[in-house]
């Protein structure tokens, strides 16, 4: 056997060598009756039939039959660790959250990284986003930061959410990925310009999970202990540097290692390289939000570091890797609306559709009580509350407390100490259009001054070698857009097009002209 094995591979081995003594090595059923034997059938005569009353076949079958849960219907393909959070700076001015309350205080966390668009089987290593999601499991029930590896998003509208995903996942005829949906949404909607242009960039292909910084990406809400308030941004910086993959070892890997970041992060994790990041805030006061140059809720803009500076707050380390995959990290489900008393939202309206949708995929992919499920369990909280029942109900059902309210015997009617902070709302209900709002000023500053020469350049070629792919017009349309970015990004993905276009042209017309025994009129109006 290879003795350069690494800890993934040995798993089974490990796992051999450390398997805990209380656990007695008999086989069982699902209810705990031994099984004298597993290899074989209980058949009439040796070759059959098989007889009903072979449960250890009917235990085994029938739960093999329910394995598989829904897989999430974005972020499917991820790896999950656990670990810890820790104060360092003290933020109790602008913050009274719990885990945040003193420096040297530590929370209890697990987290999440993921593809998006892929399925759960497919390759770590494609271009896209990277989800980033943390939940802090405090004493005020648990908080979960469901962050990108990017500090923006491709719209601001989560009205847009379903069809935008829809777009990118597969077509619904060919069960392929098709460039034409993918880009007749983004060139459709110029809002997708900031993180399209991120995505293209070198930092759309992270190499593995523990180098790439984590985002919050939404504004939020702090309110302090005096119930002041403000706007804020969340953001975490790898302490193992930022590294990505060149295009040729991404493909490499996706063919060789599909499975790449998952083994990166369990090996670094199991040889105790513990992967960590630094935990930092922006903060804007309310004045400055009401003059700020952009809406300051626009998920498709970041705030100047310049204006609002990083100001340091922890450090997030990981230390365990998952006892179980299925258990703790398929079935770990993350909420936006999980907060805590001091951290609230902001109007931003893709927020404010997260906070809907989370729970409801929940319900569907784990059932009504998938909050009881260990890894979901606000386990350092105390869950009070009237509801009852349901579909796997793993506790006591909170015993005999009352299951109604209000009621003469349990909890207080109101806890002034921990009602949301008040906000002024007065405008006219509509749907407004929020295509418009200057999609253009801040991808310039990523192309002009955020990315160098070498970077724009093959910022250019990953976006052209992709873009190749859709119709002509979506082509167009799409470099009309980065040409109001600036002039010379539209010019240079449209230049690598023209050449891409040619050349396809050249080996079309070869393929129909050589194509045997079909004749050129007869294959092109099959086309
Ligand atoms: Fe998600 N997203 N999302 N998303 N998202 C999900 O929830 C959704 C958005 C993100 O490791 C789903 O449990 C809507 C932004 C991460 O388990 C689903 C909108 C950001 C994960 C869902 C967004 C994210 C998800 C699929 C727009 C970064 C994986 C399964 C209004 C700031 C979490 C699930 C994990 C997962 C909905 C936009 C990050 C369907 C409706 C913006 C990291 O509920």
């Amino acid at each position: 056997m290879a003795d350069n094995r690494d800890k993934t591979t040995d798993q089974m081995k490990i796992w051999k060598e450390n398997r805990s003594s209380q656990r007695p090595d008999t086989l069982t059923t699902g209810a705990g009756h031994p099984v004298g034997d597993k290899l074989n059938l209980l058949t009439a005569g040796p070759r059959g039939p098989l007889l009903v009353q072979d449960v250890v076949f009917t235990d085994e079958m029938a739960h093999f039959d329910r394995e598989r849960i829904p897989e999430r219907v974005v972020h499917a393909k991820g790896a999950g660790a656990f670990g810890y959070f820790e104060v360092t700076h003290d933020i109790t001015r602008y913050c009274k959250a719990k885990v945040f309350e003193h420096v040297g205080k530590t929370t209890p966390i697990a987290v999440r990284f993921s593809t998006v668009a892929g399925e759960s089987g497919s390759a770590d290593t494609v271009r896209d986003p990277r989800g980033f999601a943390v939940k802090f499991y405090t004493e005020e029930g648990n908080w979960d930061l469901t962050g990108n590896n990017t500090p923006v998003f491709f719209i601001r509208d989560a009205l847009l959410f379903p069809s935008f995903i829809h777009s990118q996942k597969r077509n619904p005829q060919t069960h392929m990925k098709d460039p034409d949906m993918v880009w007749d949404f983004w060139s459709l909607r110029p809002e997708c310009l900031h993180q399209v242009s991120f995505l293209f960039s070198d930092r759309g292909l992270p190499d593995g999970y523990r180098h790439m910084n984590g985002y919050g990406s939404h504004t939020f809400k702090l309110v302090n202990a005096d119930g002041e308030r403000f706007y804020c941004k969340f953001h975490y910086k790898t302490d193992q540097g930022i590294k990505n993959l060149t295009v040729e070892e991404a493909d490499r890997l996706a063919a060789t290692n599909p499975d790449y970041a998952i083994g990166d992060l369990f090996n670094a994790i199991a040889n105790s390289n513990y992967p960590s990041w630094t935990f930092y805030i922006q903060v804007m006061t309310f004045e400055q939000a009401e003059k700020f140059q952009f809406n300051p809720f626009d998920l498709t803009k970041v705030w100047s570091h310049k204006e609002y500076p990083l100001i340091p707050v922890g450090k997030m380390v990981l230390n365990r890797n998952p006892v179980n995959y299925f258990a703790e990290v398929e079935q770990l489900a993350f909420d936006p609306s999980n907060m805590p008393p001091g951290i609230e939202p902001s109007p931003d309206k893709m927020l404010q559709g997260r906070l809907f949708s989370y729970p409801d995929t929940h319900r569907h992919r784990l059932g009504a009580n998938y909050l009881q499920i260990p890894v979901n369990c606000p386990f350092r909280a105390r869950v009070a509350n009237y509801q009852r029942d349901g579909p796997m109900c793993m506790f006591d059902n909170q015993g005999g407390a009352p299951n109604y309210f209000p009621n003469s015997f349990s909890a207080p009617e109101t806890q002034p100490q921990y009602v949301e902070s008040k906000f002024k709302v007065s405008p006219d209900v509509a749907r407004y259009n929020s295509a418009d709002e200057d999609n253009f000023t801040q991808v310039c500053t990523f192309f002009t001054q955020v990315l160098n020469e070498e970077e724009r350049r093959r910022l250019c070629e990953n976006m052209a070698g992709a873009l190749k792919g859709a119709q002509i017009f979506i082509q167009k349309r799409m470099v009309e857009n980065l040409k109001a970015v600036h002039p010379d990004y539209g010019n240079r993905v449209q230049t690598l097009l023209n050449k891409y276009n040619a050349e396809a042209q050249k080996s079309a017309n070869v393929h129909v002209y050589s194509r045997p025994g079909v004749s050129a009129f007869a294959a092109s109006s099959k086309m």
